[in-house]
């Protein structure tokens, strides 16, 4: 047995057990999606697609592969869905790729404004390939300022728009951006990845039928495995959008991550899914109201979604580094995070993002959430040792009960 590893997954358990788990792109998944996850679907090799595979023996990966488009489509009331893509990033890719040509424009939300690397960042091959531009939230509201999207595109005239954002806790109005990239003649995509159980759930409007393209993650607010996915209305597009998956970018799909999916989608198309993320979004503006309360300032005034970006240093002259540092000693983990016009480093910050999906997975309320910004402000601004009270606390909110370790 490879003791070094199993007990590094052990005390992965452990520190998942009794951790206040902050971090907005996180969840826990269920019992049924880790199994499929760590399924024998493993061993499959299924290069192609359901129906036109390069392996023997793929008629059971047909089956995953098939009812994870069918309930990916029928979850977000699209016609065409790929759901082999290995990541966000990659789906990202796949989508760009589909849409314009190397060294064209995309104009996509700037990173200290709560934009993703993969919308046209100079770091990240959408930077690379493509020329990147941006657009920011506006300076008094910190909300997208859509008169300001429109003015950028009219000016830069991109070929693709991008619409999402990693951390932006306000509702993004697709039906605008349609209109600015039909004023342009641009495409547009929409990366839901952060949202996506949200919308799934019916807490976020939909991005179609506004968007061109729709690309997510399948692993934040959806509960699903660590993956990407891609979903279109467009036949040709989706065309593309496959022969750009594999074998443009890829090779074999993951069959075992697709078989987690399938499940997730169908957790995600029961009615309990809504409940769970009407608690998503109550849990963060419980989190935001108490965490106010205690004089934090609230980046864009408040939460519409999962999500809370404070800023740390407004009030109490911490970074957003200090905070990581800080509050992770004492068992409760968040990120760092850059606000809108930050006037600290990427590496440093004067925000933390925080999350509700994974702490409403384990079964917190608006009362819970009150408690967690206590824990948050004792352990932050009065230095008081708090991590024997969220581990005694947590005792009673198991991640997994008897999960094999
Ligand atoms: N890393 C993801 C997040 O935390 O939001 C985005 O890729």
């Amino acid at each position: 047995m490879d003791k070094l590893i199993f007990k590094a997954i052990n005390d992965e358990y452990q520190r998942q057990q009794n951790h206040l788990e902050l971090i907005a792109s996180e969840n826990f998944v269920s019992k049924e999606v880790l199994k499929a996850g760590g399924s024998i679907f493993t061993n499959k090799y299924a290069e192609g697609y359901p129906g036109k595979r390069y392996y023997g023996g793929c008629e059971f990966a047909d089956v995953v592969e098939d009812l994870a488009r069918e309930r990916a489509k029928q979850l977000f009331n699209a016609k065409f869905a790929n759901v082999q893509a290995h990541s966000g990033s990659q789906a990202n890719m796949a989508a760009i790729r589909s849409l314009i040509n190397h060294g064209e424009k995309i104009l996509g939300m700037k990173l200290d404004s709560g934009g993703h690397l993969t919308h046209g960042y100079r770091l990240s091959f959408s930077g690379q390939d493509y020329q990147g531009v941006t657009y920011s939230v506006n300076k008094k509201t910190e909300e997208i300022d859509y008169e300001e999207v429109k003015k950028v595109a009219l000016k830069e005239k991109p070929q693709l728009i991008i619409a999402g954002a990693s951390a932006y806790a306000k509702i993004i109005d697709f039906k605008k951006f349609r209109e600015i990239a039909d004023l342009v003649g641009a495409y547009l995509l929409v990366d839901m990845a952060h949202i996506a159980g949200l919308i799934a759930g019916g807490m976020h409007p939909s991005p179609f039928p506004y968007a061109d393209v729709v690309t997510s993650t399948t692993h934040k607010t959806l509960r699903g495995p660590r993956g990407g996915l891609i979903l279109t209305n467009d036949e040709e597009l989706a065309k593309k959008i496959d022969r750009n998956v594999f074998p443009g970018i890829q090779g074999g799909p993951l069959m075992h991550i697709i078989a987690a999916k399938a499940v997730s989608f169908y957790e995600a198309l029961k009615p309990e899914f809504k409940e769970y993320q009407k608690q998503v979004v109550l849990n963060a503006k419980a989190l935001a109201k108490a965490l106010s309360d205690y004089g934090f300032r609230i980046v864009s005034g408040g939460t519409d979604n999962h999500l809370v970006l404070v800023d740390v240093y407004d009030n109490f002259k911490i970074t957003g580094k200090e905070a990581e540092e800080l509050l992770g000693e004492m068992n409760i983990t968040i990120n760092k995070n850059t606000i809108p016009f930050d006037q600290q480093k990427p590496f440093i910050t004067s925000g933390m993002r925080l999350g509700t999906p994974a702490m409403t997975t384990r079964g917190f309320k608006e009362e819970e959430m009150k408690w967690v910004a206590k824990m948050i402000y004792e352990a932050l601004i009065l230095k008081q040792n708090v991590k024997q009270e969220i581990i005694n606390k947590l005792k009673a909110y198991p991640i997994y009960e008897e999960v094999e370790k």
